[in-house]
């Protein structure tokens, strides 16, 4: 049994975080400051990090059987398929002990995985409290993710490929907001300036919410 489940059945002091946890979906195309943005949003509010894309690089180091399969998909610039990603953040949420909420860092990127993401949680009496998609202009994405390609040697943040993983959010993931504009989650904020500029602006999205 995963220990969000398990919290449900101990009790009223249980009950009580759960209603106050946040869980906050930090969507936005690549390169738009999702996982500098989550370090300083767990930091703040004491949640649990789950980047799908991190996960999927450290199964990918590991040589995992999940690692081996994602490696092509990844360094095409494609989306990993939704299956896998699914188990994969199954196993994830159920590893966690206790926490104050979630930030979903690069998860759901397709409404599959939305729809995944509402049941599971639903079914654990949880939900997403806000979406928040970064926007970025074209040109800035491609300019910080060139330069992360430079200083760190991610081998995805190539001109090709970055291109792939722009046009592949535009198709596949915007969809993404719709299905959070219907719940009245999503809300868009400016990407653009410094990154404190941009923490702030989250977190007075965040704060209005809780
Ligand atoms: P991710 O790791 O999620 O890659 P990403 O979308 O490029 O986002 P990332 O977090 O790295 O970048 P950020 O916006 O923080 O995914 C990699 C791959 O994994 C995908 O292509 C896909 O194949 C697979 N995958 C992951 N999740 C999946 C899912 N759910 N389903 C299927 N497949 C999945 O940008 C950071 C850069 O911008 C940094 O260099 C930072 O220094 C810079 N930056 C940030 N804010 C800035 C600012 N204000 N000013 C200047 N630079 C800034």
């Amino acid at each position: 049994m995963g220990a969000i489940q398990s919290h449900l059945l101990r009790g009223w002091i249980f009950t009580k975080n759960i209603s106050t946890m946040i869980n906050i979906v930090l969507f936005g195309p690549p390169g738009s400051g999702k996982g500098t943005q989550s370090e300083k949003l767990i930091e703040k509010y004491g949640l649990n990090h789950l980047s799908t894309g991190d996960i999927l690089r450290s199964e990918l180091a590991n040589s995992t059987p999940l690692g081996k399969k994602a490696k092509a998909f990844m360094n095409r610039g494609d989306l990993v398929p939704d299956k896998d990603v699914i188990e994969m953040v199954i196993n994830k949420l159920d590893s966690y002990e206790d926490a104050n909420g979630f930030i979903f860092d690069g998860f759901p990127r397709t409404q599959e995985q939305a729809r995944f993401l509402r049941h599971h949680l639903t079914d654990r009496d949880l939900r997403v409290t806000l979406m928040i998609r970064l926007e970025v202009a074209h040109e800035e994405l491609v300019k910080r993710l060139l330069l992360r390609g430079e200083k760190t040697g991610r081998t995805d943040d190539e001109i090709s490929i970055i291109e792939n993983r722009i046009d592949v959010y535009l198709q596949q993931s915007e969809p993404v907001v719709e299905f959070y504009e219907k719940m009245r989650k999503y809300v868009p904020i400016i990407g653009a300036g410094t990154i404190d500029d941009i923490f702030y602006r989250i977190c007075q999205a965040i704060d209005a919410r809780i």
